[in-house]
């Protein structure tokens, strides 16, 4: 497919970027870390989102090459900001190609080596509950070696998976993310808000954090805090900024 082959050239011909959404905790005010979220820079069509492109790579060999080019270059920027005083952990989303990759774990561990400076554990990868689903147990092992590494791996769109209970009880997961087709009409939907109520009762009882992903505004913030969760990340936040503006956003956080 011509798009593909495109796509292949993108990744080569540098014109993938990195944005990055920060994570706060809103009792502390600490800032959390930063989500890389992809972007292609199209010559002719300019700044493409992730929805314009994912779909046609999905189930091919490229998205493992996305995965492997994000990582390093997630790897890369933890380094220069390392380098510019500024500590700061990046999640990276891990597509189900990769978390179900036997390798994946040695392949990770090369990059980390590649990066001697970054200390894994400023290292996030955000796995799909669907894709968890596939195969738990070849996803439970790669989680597990991850983990060995150092790296934390948290649980992306959770609740969206219909199968939410068991999976948390299975996978060895550091962060649950509370999906935003749940928090974008906690305020107006009493189911919405009864599943996020739920979800916060259980990553509680197995012991796990959660961070509340599409906080929009102050309400669903407030919200949020009240039945418990105070992790967020959302547009009502920060929309994903590229690198360069990170520095002036952290100064300016309160
Ligand atoms: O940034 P945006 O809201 O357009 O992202 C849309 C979707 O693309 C999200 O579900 C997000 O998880 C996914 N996505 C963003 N960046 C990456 C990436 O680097 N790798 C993979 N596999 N998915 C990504
Ligand atoms: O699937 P994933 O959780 O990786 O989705 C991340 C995507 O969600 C990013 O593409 C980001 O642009 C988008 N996003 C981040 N914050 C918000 C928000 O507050 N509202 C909405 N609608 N989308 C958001
Ligand atoms: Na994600
Ligand atoms: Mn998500």
């Amino acid at each position: 497919q011509e798009r593909r082959r495109r796509f292949a050239q993108a990744i080569d011909g540098d014109e993938l970027r990195l944005h990055y959404q920060p994570q706060v905790d809103m009792a502390s005010g600490e800032v959390v870390g930063v989500e890389a979220l992809v972007r292609w820079q199209h010559p002719q069509e300019g700044l493409l989102a992730p929805g314009q492109f994912l779909p046609d790579i999905a189930g091919t060999s490229l998205e493992v090459d996305l995965g492997e080019w994000v990582l390093s270059q997630a790897l890369c920027q933890l380094q220069a900001w390392r380098e510019a005083g500024i500590t700061l952990p990046v999640s990276v989303n891990i597509s189900p190609a990769h978390l179900l990759q036997e390798a994946f774990p040695e392949r990770l561990a090369v990059l980390l080596e590649g990066n001697p400076q970054v200390p894994a554990r400023l290292l996030n990868l955000e796995v799909l509950e669907t894709a968890a689903m596939h195969d738990v147990d070849t996803a439970m092992a790669v989680i597990r070696r991850c983990q060995t590494l150092g790296v934390h791996v948290a649980i992306d769109d959770f609740g969206t998976g219909f199968s939410s209970l068991t999976y948390l009880r299975q996978l060895p997961v550091d962060l649950i993310k509370i999906d935003k087709s749940f928090v974008r009409d906690m305020l107006t939907d009493p189911g919405d808000m009864a599943i996020i109520e739920s979800i916060i009762y259980m990553a509680n009882r197995f012991d796990r954090a959660m961070l509340a992903e599409g906080v929009e505004s102050l309400e669903h913030a407030r919200a949020l805090f009240r039945v418990g969760c105070t992790l967020a990340q959302g547009f009502g936040i920060a929309r994903p900024m590229p690198a360069t503006h990170v520095p002036k956003w952290l100064d300016e956080w309160p």
